[in-house]
């Protein structure tokens, strides 16, 4: 009915709450697997600016709602779609400046977070595990940059995280979009811990009654994972992904003649191929970049710039709207991907368009 509906579209996409020293923040939309809209990054920044400023608080748990499924599958990117196709992307672009936002809050937070990434942890959700001190894999974790699927890049402070990972792993997981299991997480440092699922309430309940310090409690509740099958691969990825072009890793991938690399190859030919080399470039330049703000800075004018254009609108439509899965690239090939291209997808924004961090 018309009052469901409405009274669905008030809940509350999150919750807060606090125990002694301890504030939680709780996902609450699980209809979307717990994705951001902008309204959940907005809200969810200002708690955590007034717990930063609370002297009561000394550290924030950041999870989903208990007996749903997902941590959180990504951003607001319906909303955007529709906001590119509408307003010429001025609601889209005002999505993403807040949640890189609270991407960099979470980032430069003074307090220790800790993220409880037990189920679908993609693009946003990413974005909410990797700047937290504390980053919890357990036996549901579901981890992906699958962004090349929807026409849009790794974004979320990817550029600054990816391209530290070894083996050249950050270009694996970019432009396969792969899905890594809480052991996989943990075997390549994107996660802290590993902890059973049925242990997860325990370690939250004791994170929220003692003084120790997190790393002391969580310790008594981390066990060894289950062998991560990524490592087996791991001499792979390295061969097969330590090209500079989107055109050299996939001839080398199409040159090895294992089943591994031709599932790959089909991977990363399904992508956006304008997404697949502004992930390459975006990794090459992060070298330069000189704090995490930079970083925001620049992803959050690639993302202005991504957002209005035919791949995006049609990767969101084919992946999440239609679920057809055959979205139509334009261009289709990555040779027709041109610098020019690029220049404008890299193209800094008009002066008072930037990208700003939070100043309370
Ligand atoms: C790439 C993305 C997203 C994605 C899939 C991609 C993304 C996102 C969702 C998503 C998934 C399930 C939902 C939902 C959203 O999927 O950002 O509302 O129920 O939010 O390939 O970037």
């Amino acid at each position: 009915t018309n009052l469901a509906a409405a009274a669905l579209r008030i809940m509350a996409e999150f919750r807060t709450s606090s125990h002694g020293q301890t504030a939680t923040i709780t996902l609450t939309r699980p209809r979307a697997l717990h994705a951001l809209s902008g309204d959940m990054c907005t809200g969810i920044a200002q708690s955590l600016l007034d717990w930063r400023d609370d002297p009561a608080i000394t550290r924030v748990i950041i999870e989903h709602d208990a007996g749903t499924r997902g941590f959180c599958a990504g951003g607001d990117v319906a909303n955007v779609r529709s906001s590119a196709m509408e307003d010429s992307g001025a609601a889209g672009r005002a999505i993403f400046m807040a949640e890189y936002r609270l991407n960099h809050l979470l980032f430069t937070y003074p307090k220790p977070v800790i993220t409880f990434m037990d189920g679908v942890t993609m693009g946003g959700g990413v974005g909410l595990s990797l700047p937290a001190a504390f980053r919890i894999a357990t036996s549901n974790t579901l981890f992906a940059m699958p962004e090349g699927a929807i026409g849009l890049f790794p974004d979320i402070g990817a550029g600054w995280y990816l391209p530290h990972l070894p083996g050249n792993l950050g270009k694996f997981l970019a432009l396969t979009g792969a899905r890594l299991d809480g052991a996989e997480c943990f075997w390549a440092g994107l996660a802290t811990h590993y902890l059973p699922d049925d242990q997860l309430e325990a370690a939250k309940a004791a994170l929220r009654s003692s003084g120790d310090e997190p790393a002391a409690i969580l310790a008594k509740f981390a066990v060894d994972p289950p062998e991560a099958r990524l490592a087996g691969n791991a001499d792979k990825i390295a061969r097969l992904f330590a090209g500079d072009t989107l055109e050299a890793i996939i001839a080398d991938l199409a040159a090895d003649d294992g089943k591994w690399a031709a599932k790959e190859l089909r991977s990363v030919t399904a992508k956006c191929p304008t997404s697949s080399k502004v992930a390459l470039r975006l990794f090459a330049e992060a070298p330069h970049v000189p704090d995490f703000a930079a970083e925001m800075r620049r992803e959050y004018a690639i993302a202005a710039n991504m957002l209005v254009r035919h791949d995006f609108i049609e990767g969101v439509r084919a992946v999440l709207l239609d679920k057809d899965n055959t979205p139509q690239w334009q261009p289709a090939s990555p040779e027709e991907v041109t610098d020019a291209m690029l220049e404008a997808i890299f193209a800094d924004l008009p002066t008072g368009e930037e990208w700003t961090p939070l100043t309370r």
